[in-house]
């Protein structure tokens, strides 16, 4: 599955080489689509979605959907485009920037993007009602708000997500700011991008979604090849130092419960919404559909020659796939189901180098939310999240694309408790699933949470993503700040989205 050639660049090349940094020329075509005068941009860049292929195994290539993008202004190095991946290229940009991308859809199909976890306005978030059809562009322009850490980026049409997200659609958005750059953490060649994601392929080497139809939708659709940067037995060779392992689980319904081969705990240093307080330590940490976690990974007690794999452990399966028998007739394999364990990608010590850097034992500055910071403390807001006949439903009610219910009513400024509870084992449900729930537009922080896989949470710094096993509950807090209008709260198992597992709120 690994090709030669593959195995002896990332071996020999080490870490530095996984990225082919790409300044791509300005164009006369993508600077003619601005036209706004009052915003002034600091980086524009230009993002489009095409049909592609990508030399995944040997033999066909591989038909993909992916992002290419270009710099038109700013940075050359603001857009770094992955080796020999489908994934779109990451956007490196710092907190108070102002950006102008422009989105031309090339797809076979309407899409738009939509920037998770970037706290934008409306307009700009990519809700589904905005999607463009074949041949056109849209131009987001937004100040960036947001703390430094790792966001990222992918379509948003509804009923589609799944699909297009499956097909390569997605990308790495990486934030600076001033309070992460005094803490010198490691940089450039030692601070990694690992994007996660399961798929499925055929023996002709192409991507199969879906293959059991509405079984695959109501499990999400799991893959039994692993890939990291769209990599399947993705290996890393790093030297004797310490790195920034920045994690994002891609998947589109795939859980992970992360840790190291050789016991040796998981440092965490960061979640969805950028730095902790202070580093945390793991024996595993578990990582639902759109989280992020990134690790501090310091190889320099290893010798050279050491062999190390991060790898995804065993937990109590929500979803029996293996009870519902192999594949048919596609890669023979059987379904590798969520809570199965597997190695998520080998690392090998490979050079001598000295560390300078050590472990900053303060990271950030968070100011905790406590329940009574809420303006509705006593009278939290319940989101019940189930499955029924077939459909993805929030208190009940389906997505409907311009819809509000009065709870789903919110006063600008107001801090707000939110509590989300996945009622599938409440409803009777055959085969309970887990629910991850985004809230668009805002990061928000956990202040209370049970369930099976707790200790693996990691819940102390800002999130926008809350994983919630069947039965479990979370009680989240936010403030409402800056931007009025319509915002989504969804399931980011993208099929259950894709099912109606998805509301409007609306700020006013
Ligand atoms: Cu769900």
């Amino acid at each position: 599955m690994f090709n030669r050639r593959q195995f002896l660049y990332l071996a020999g090349a080490g870490a530095a080489s996984l990225l082919n940094m790409n300044g791509f020329p300005f164009t006369k075509a993508a600077m003619a689509a601005s036209k706004n005068t009052e915003f002034s941009p600091d980086v524009e860049l230009s993002l489009r979605a095409t049909p592609s292929e990508v030399q995944i195994f040997p033999g066909q290539p591989t038909t993909v959907w992916q992002y290419t993008g270009q710099v038109i202004k700013g940075d050359p190095n603001g857009l770094m485009h992955l080796d020999q991946s489908y994934l779109g290229p990451i956007i490196r940009v710092r907190q108070h920037q102002k950006v102008r991308i422009h989105f031309k859809n090339d797809l076979p199909a309407t899409s738009i993007i939509h920037w998770h976890g970037l706290h934008v306005p409306a307009s700009m978030d990519g809700h589904p009602k905005d999607v463009i059809p074949t041949g056109e562009t849209f131009t987001y322009e937004f100040e960036v708000l947001n703390r430094a850490g790792t966001y990222w980026y992918h379509p948003h049409p509804h009923g589609r997500t799944g699909h297009q997200v499956y097909g390569g659609l997605a990308g790495l958005f990486l934030i600076s700011d001033a309070e992460e750059e005094k803490l010198n953490l490691p940089a450039d060649q030692l601070d990694i991008p690992l994007v996660l994601q399961d798929r499925a392929f055929n023996r002709d080497n192409q991507l199969v979604y879906l293959p059991r139809g509405m079984h695959d939708s109501m499990t999400g659709m799991l893959g039994d090849s692993i890939c990291v940067n769209g990599r399947p037995d993705f290996k890393l060779a790093v030297s004797t130092r310490a790195y920034r392992l920045r994690i994002l689980n891609g998947s589109n319904s795939r859980i992970y419960k992360l840790a190291w081969s050789d016991g040796t705990p998981l440092t965490v240093i960061a979640t969805d919404g950028g730095l902790l307080e202070k580093p945390v330590e793991k024996k595993y940490a578990v990582l639902g559909p759109a989280e992020r976690i990134e690790l501090w990974a310091d190889f320099s007690q290893y010798p050279v020659g050491k062999s190390l794999e991060l790898v995804s452990k065993y937990f109590e399966p929500a979803i029996q796939g293996r009870a519902m028998g192999p594949r048919r007739g596609m890669t023979g394999a059987e379904t590798l189901p969520n809570g199965a364990p597997f190695s998520v990608l080998k690392i090998n010590v490979a050079t001598k180098e000295t560390e300078t850097r050590s472990l900053p034992q303060k990271l950030s500055a968070i100011e905790r939310y406590q329940r009574q910071d809420a303006d509705n403390a006593e009278h939290p807001r319940q989101f019940s999240f189930f499955m029924r006949h077939m459909r993805g439903l929030i208190n009940g009610r389906t997505f409907r694309m311009q819809e509000v219910a009065d709870d789903e009513r919110i006063r600008l400024n107001s801090t707000e408790l939110w509590e989300l509870a996945n009622d599938d084992r409440r409803m009777g449900m055959m085969m309970p699933m887990p629910h991850p729930v985004h809230l668009h537009g805002k990061q928000f922080q956990v202040i209370e949470r049970r369930g099976a896989l707790h200790s693996g949470y990691v819940d102390e710094g800002w999130k926008d993503t809350v994983l919630l096993m069947p039965g479990e509950r979370a009680r989240i807090v936010t403030n409402f700040t800056d931007y009025k209008g319509l915002f989504l709260y969804h399931c980011h198992i993208l099929e259950h989205g894709d099912m109606g597992m998805m509301r409007n709120y609306l700020i006013t």
